[in-house]
């Protein structure tokens, strides 16, 4: 069928320069999916492969007329939410996503880069928390996003649950948590209110730059394309996971994903 309508996803994210991370990740993971990619910046970077050297905020009021003049004319099928630093950010990106009534978010709570650096100030935290997490279809933390939210570390499967059962109460229909590093395996889980859901992986060796941000940019294509959660889950992991054997080795520090 010529011409049948596209699926569409948006991106709110920082920007990553070396593509590793950021929209510029996002937008081609959604590409690489099938899914027609929009994206606003809610933060720049000076980044590298070898790491976050500084942060300039988009401001809010710019944020604001980036999401409306964008969704007067597009409404998109799903919506991710990356980086987004400031309290002001987060208040603009909720308020937009309200107005126009967006389905199907996915909020990636992004905190720290692979490097170390915080991506968030802490006030930034309660407002991911208090008003993003309501709105959201998935909220999708690491274990150390997990840990850091909760107030409450991670070391076993357990935890993990209980963490996720916490983070639900904050208002998402339902909760991933990836990137558990138990019994050296590489454990995710989706916790939706009914059971937990685990999925396992090998590890695999080497340092990868932008896993987190490729995983929940596929999860959102998987939305937008229609599929169920536990569905978008699943590719959304087969996905990562080749791209992960993938990696390209594209400057001097970590490596990123062959998307
Ligand atoms: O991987 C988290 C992340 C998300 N978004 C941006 C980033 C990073 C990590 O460095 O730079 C823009």
């Amino acid at each position: 069928m010529a011409n049948s309508k596209p699926k569409i996803a948006l991106t709110v994210a920082g920007s990553d320069p070396s593509g590793g991370a950021g929209f510029q990740a996002d937008v081609r993971t959604f590409q690489s999916m099938g899914v027609y990619g929009l994206s606003v910046p809610s933060v720049l970077t000076a980044q590298s492969t070898q790491g976050v050297y500084s942060i300039h905020e988009v401001p809010s009021a710019f944020m604001e007329e980036q999401l409306d003049v964008l969704l007067k004319d597009i409404i998109p099928g799903a919506v991710k939410t990356g980086m987004l630093y400031c309290t002001e950010t987060v208040a603009a990106v909720a308020g937009k996503i309200s107005q126009y009534s967006l389905k199907n978010l996915v909020i990636d709570p992004v905190a720290v880069s692979s490097t170390g650096v915080k991506l968030i100030e802490e006030k930034g935290l309660d407002a991911i928390r208090t008003e993003l997490f309501p709105l959201a279809k998935v909220i999708t933390p690491n274990i150390y996003e997990a840990a850091v939210f909760t107030g409450k570390e991670i070391e076993s499967k357990e935890d993990m649950k209980a963490a996720a059962v916490r983070l639900r109460e904050s208002g998402p229909d339902a909760v991933i948590i990836t990137g558990g590093h138990l019994e050296d395996k590489a454990e995710d889980m989706l916790f939706d209110g009914g059971g937990f859901t685990f999925f396992e992986n090998e590890m695999l060796e080497g340092e990868f730059h932008g896993t987190g941000c490729v995983f929940s940019a596929a999860l959102t294509a998987g939305l937008a394309r229609g599929h169920s959660l536990k569905e978008a889950f699943f590719k959304a992991k087969e996905f990562t996971y080749s791209a992960m054997k993938n990696a390209l080795s594209a400057g001097r520090g970590m490596k990123v994903l062959g998307i």
